[in-house]
């Protein structure tokens, strides 16, 4: 952008240097909207604050949109300027044009230097958050890092068109809602008895696909009381659409007091299940599993 001593080219505009204004507005308007982009648009990015991962989900994306403010920032401005500044003047027949910024040896390190800089940067700022806390997503069945302390070990069974959820350690007990306690890590292995679906509890940052024969580990550390969605995200049959429901994260009392009466309610139903295992395959002649 800015007018070396050699960019002057025929037709180019002697005068105003068009670089230098293009960098002062572009300079202007970032110093402007990257704090307010930073403060006001990051923090209110999907999917809130519902868990330690949906957290850095927000702060990763707020950090993800406060880089490129500046970078969208300068589209913005040449355009704006080149649109406006460079076009034939009212009543004359020349047109006006800025410099050309072809073959600036300036511009090119400048441009490879900040690309390169921007992408090394998320490629190692991104590898970090991952090694920190997950992502919330399915990291298949060895994960490569682990996040946090001991796990509150939680199966996610999907199966056309609901979602089943298995403690097993609590007896192997089954339940048709998803409650947590707060303040917990937790491991989620879901897996899927038919179709691939995808478990997604949208408040606490956790989308992983659940397929036949797999067993993907999610992992995710509960905040206060709250109420969550759960939906499928993956296309997976006529009723893909009605397959949703409300989980919950308690307090450690009422977890425990939910636990203790799933486990009596159910008792004659656990004694029927399959043994508790990482995956299931669906024996349509057996009387369950
Ligand atoms: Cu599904």
């Amino acid at each position: 952008m800015t007018s070396g001593p050699t960019a002057a080219a025929p037709g180019a505009a002697a005068g105003p240097n068009h670089g230098r204004r293009v960098l002062v507005a572009w300079v202007v308007l970032s110093v402007v909207a990257t704090p307010l982009v930073a403060a006001f648009l990051g923090p209110a990015i999907p999917p809130g604050n519902g868990s330690t991962q949906a957290s850095e989900q927000v702060f990763d994306n707020t950090w993800m949109v406060s880089v490129i403010t500046p970078v969208i920032c300068l589209l913005v401005v040449f355009f704006a300027y080149a649109l406006t500044r460079f076009r034939l003047e009212r009543g004359g027949d020349a047109v006006l044009d800025g410099p050309p910024l072809r073959s600036d040896a300036r511009i090119q390190v400048l441009w490879i230097v900040a690309t390169s800089v921007i992408v090394l940067f998320f490629a190692g700022f991104g590898t970090f958050e991952l090694l920190q806390n997950g992502a919330g997503g399915g990291q298949g069945p060895s994960p490569v890092a682990i996040p946090g302390g001991p796990k509150l070990e939680v199966q996610v069974i999907a199966q056309q068109w609901q979602f089943t959820y298995r403690y097993p350690t609590f007896g192997g007990m089954e339940s048709n809602q998803l409650v947590l306690p707060e303040n917990t890590d937790v491991a989620l292995h879901v897996t899927s008895l038919d179709a691939v679906h995808s478990f997604w509890a949208y408040e606490l940052g956790v989308k992983a696909d659940a397929s036949p024969g797999v067993d993907n580990v999610a992992f995710v550390k509960t905040k206060g009381p709250r109420t969550f969605h759960v939906r499928c995200a993956e296309l997976c049959g006529l009723w893909h659409g009605y397959m949703f429901d409300t989980g919950q994260v308690v307090t450690g009392s009422r977890f425990a007091t939910w636990i203790a009466r799933q486990q009596s309610q159910f008792r004659e139903v656990t004694k029927e299940l399959p043994k508790y295992a990482t995956t299931y395959n669906p024996d349509p002649t057996a009387r369950a599993g």
